[in-house]
């Protein structure tokens, strides 16, 4: 199937209390009226309520409360077990989703209120890019806009947006939420002009601590800022209002922009990436083939199954990058081979067939 058929998938993360779950709501709602329901997968086991239908759901999979006990973990160990558990299954999710991404133009991912338990965890990852290798996928970054007007804030919450870009690779949507309390303007203009940021974070370090001079600190954040310059450039930045509705067509005009980066940028490398290791495999199959033929010409002169045996093993150990089940496949054929050409060395078994001594 071609990706043009295919919806793009919006994995929404965002710091506890962002407004991931109400945005959710809101785009759904935005996605009905405009006569385009979305497939919505829910990925919070620990969500009390939600405020709308999940066509899958983690918390109908997984009892996190339970999982809790069971582990005798504490919260945020049981999220994490909980994801862990769900992530098991997801081959079958990803059916789901595959399915369903013919007729939807949009799948939404809700993620746990705890960030790093799916920025950080091998679940995570797993979940992302299994997805991203599906379909067309995009991250939605959301920021809580009225906790992060103070500049020191602002940057932190940056640079975890970066590490999230660098982790998945994938293409990304900074999402200004709450602008019916605080105009995402002054983040524009700081993400715009770099001088801007400096001047103010400087003013505000000023007006914190007016003993400090320029030391350590400052030229930290001085290095850091430069580092998130870099990073703004070809980003997406959106201000939307999960309450009010602000911002829904940006937002989704947002997507399609970087629905095209994923299509020019990350599938040709998945693609390409993908071609290497089945290069790689094929060439590593040619080569164990030729071993083989070897080995049997070489076994055919001097026959001793237990010393062929112990030869094979050598070889296998000392080839670091094999692929384990298909040595043991190899191996075995050899083994066997052997054996058929090789009667009257061995025990006979219970059926008669005659095996080689180990
Ligand atoms: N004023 C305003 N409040 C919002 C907006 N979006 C969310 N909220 C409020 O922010 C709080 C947290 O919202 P949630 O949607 O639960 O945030 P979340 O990121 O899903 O939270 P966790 O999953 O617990 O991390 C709630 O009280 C929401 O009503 C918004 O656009 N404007
Ligand atoms: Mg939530």
């Amino acid at each position: 199937m071609s990706e043009q058929e295919k919806a793009t998938c919006v994995v929404v993360i965002g710091m506890a209390g962002s407004g991931k779950t109400t945005l959710l709501q809101r785009l759904n709602s935005y996605l009905h009226t405009q006569k385009t329901p979305p497939y919505i997968v829910n990925l919070d086991p620990a969500v009390a309520k939600l405020p709308f239908t999940a066509n899958i759901d983690i918390r109908d999979t997984v009892d996190y409360k339970e999982v809790m006990k069971q582990y005798n973990l504490g919260p945020n160990g049981g999220i994490l077990t909980a994801l862990n558990l769900f992530t098991t299954k997801f081959d079958q999710v990803l059916g789901y989703i595959e399915k369903r991404s013919t007729t939807v133009d949009h799948i939404l991912l809700d993620t746990p209120g705890q960030i790093e338990i799916f920025t950080w965890s091998a679940s995570g990852a797993i979940i992302t890019d299994a997805i991203a290798s599906s379909m067309p996928t995009v991250v939605a970054y959301v920021i809580d806009t009225p906790r992060t007007t103070a500049p020191a804030t602002f940057m932190s919450n940056m640079l975890y947006a970066c590490s999230i870009l660098y982790k998945t690779k994938l293409p990304f949507l900074l999402v200004f939420n709450k602008t019916d309390v605080q105009s995402h303007a002054f983040a524009l203009e700081w993400m715009r002009d770099f001088e801007s940021f400096q001047v103010a974070l400087m003013q505000k370090r000023e007006e914190d601590n007016p003993e400090e001079g320029s030391g350590y600190m400052s030229s930290l954040m001085n290095s850091m800022s430069l580092v998130l310059d870099e990073f703004y450039k070809n980003l997406r930045a959106v201000g939307v209002s999960a309450v009010t509705g602000d911002g829904m067509p940006e937002f989704f005009e947002a997507v399609a922009e970087a629905r095209k980066e994923y299509e020019a940028d990350y599938r040709p490398e998945l693609d390409r990436l993908i071609a290497e290791r089945d290069d790689k495999k094929e060439k590593h199959k040619q080569e164990q083939l030729s071993r083989l033929v070897k080995d049997m010409s070489v076994n055919e002169r001097t026959f001793d199954p237990s010393s062929s045996r112990q030869a094979d093993e050598e070889e296998v150990g000392s080839d670091e990058d094999e692929d384990e089940g298909e040595i043991i496949d190899k191996t075995d054929a050899h083994f066997l081979d052997i054996a058929s050409r090789q009667q009257g060395k061995g025990s006979t078994g219970a059926d008669g067939t005659r095996w080689p001594q180990p």
